[in-house]
């Protein structure tokens, strides 16, 4: 049995197009909770967060977008993570992915007070890293990785407490990735597992690699999951919708591997946008896709380690 701390994080700032405000209710709504409590968890709803007022100073790049805001949610989430992450695992029902400003780097000061490295899996179209200065879109949504790993640009947010090493991540499900973020992560060691490496060896190749390195490292991970990781064909509630996606199956692999590793310590929920689904489709493969984490099986078989 483990203690699920859901919190909902409204966000969403961090882009241009409304919506994902509706995430947390709509995983609400597609019963979370309660799919959580049949796996024989304790699933408690802290409700949501409200973010805090910032003030900042102009941005040297005109195109960012509500960047206060963003601070404001940054601070908020941070302190929402660091204090329910003692008592439970966190799952922050977004919000668009700008909420992982917060959420990463609270669990980052988490891992540093427990002296263990944080390891995060980052499961999206999109590599989000760039800056605030490389930015094209002014969507703070694409920049969350270059913040946790200590990139320059982000002198508006609060200071880390710990960077997370960019071996530290790895990112699986890549189909879109802006010249700046390519340059900068070609220039990095993180792990990058773009589709067409699913597609020639699937995807439990990469990942049970990548929780060997976090298991023999004793480190706690973070799981950040954008809906836009899934095919638009199965998960269409996503302003940002790339084709080309993983598909419902290679999506509960990757959970059922999650949960048989025992490692996850906290989980983003990310970017859906409820006022863009179907019939609330795509909220509900969100729901059974966590509950695949928690440990939902179609049948028991002995644990297998990725360790
Ligand atoms: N997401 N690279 C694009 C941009 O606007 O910078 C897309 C970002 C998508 C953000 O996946 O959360
Ligand atoms: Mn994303
Ligand atoms: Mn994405
Ligand atoms: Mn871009």
């Amino acid at each position: 049995m483990t203690r699920i701390l859901l919190i909902g994080a409204p966000m969403d700032a961090g882009k241009r197009r409304r919506g994902c405000l509706m995430g947390p209710d709509a995983y609400r709504t597609a019963g979370l909770g309660d799919a959580l409590t049949r796996l024989g968890h304790e699933a408690v709803d802290l409700g949501n967060v409200v973010p805090d007022d910032a003030a900042v100073a102009p941005c040297p790049n005109p195109a960012v977008h509500s960047l206060a805001e963003c601070v404001g949610w940054t601070s908020a989430l941070r302190r929402a993570a660091e204090s329910a992450a003692p008592d439970g695992v966190p799952v922050f029902m977004g919000g668009d992915h700008a909420l992982s400003l917060g959420s990463v780097s609270g669990m980052a000061a988490v891992a540093a007070r427990e002296d263990k490295p944080l390891f995060v899996l980052w499961l999206d179209a999109h590599s989000d890293f760039h800056t605030p200065i490389t930015t094209e879109t002014g969507n703070l949504h694409g920049t969350p990785v270059a913040y946790v790993t200590g990139r320059d640009g982000f002198e508006a947010f609060p200071k880390l407490a710990a960077r997370v090493p960019i071996e530290n991540v790895g990112m699986i499900g890549l189909r879109s990735v802006d010249p700046p973020e390519r340059e900068a992560l070609e220039a990095g060691n993180a792990m990058l597992v773009d589709m067409r490496q699913i597609d020639e060896e699937g995807i439990r190749a990469p990942l049970a690699a990548f929780l060997d390195r976090v298991a023999a490292a004793r480190g706690l991970l973070h799981v950040s999951l954008d809906v836009d990781f899934l095919d638009p064909s199965v998960a269409p509630a996503v302003g940002t919708t790339v084709p080309g996606g993983a598909t419902v199956r290679e999506g509960h692999l990757a959970m059922e591997m999650l949960s048989d590793s025992g490692l996850v310590r906290s989980l983003d929920l990310v970017e859906l946008n409820p006022f863009l689904d179907e019939k609330g489709r795509t909220a509900s493969l969100m729901v059974e896709l966590t509950a695949s984490l928690f440990g939902r099986r179609v049948f028991d078989r002995p644990t297998r380690s990725y360790a």
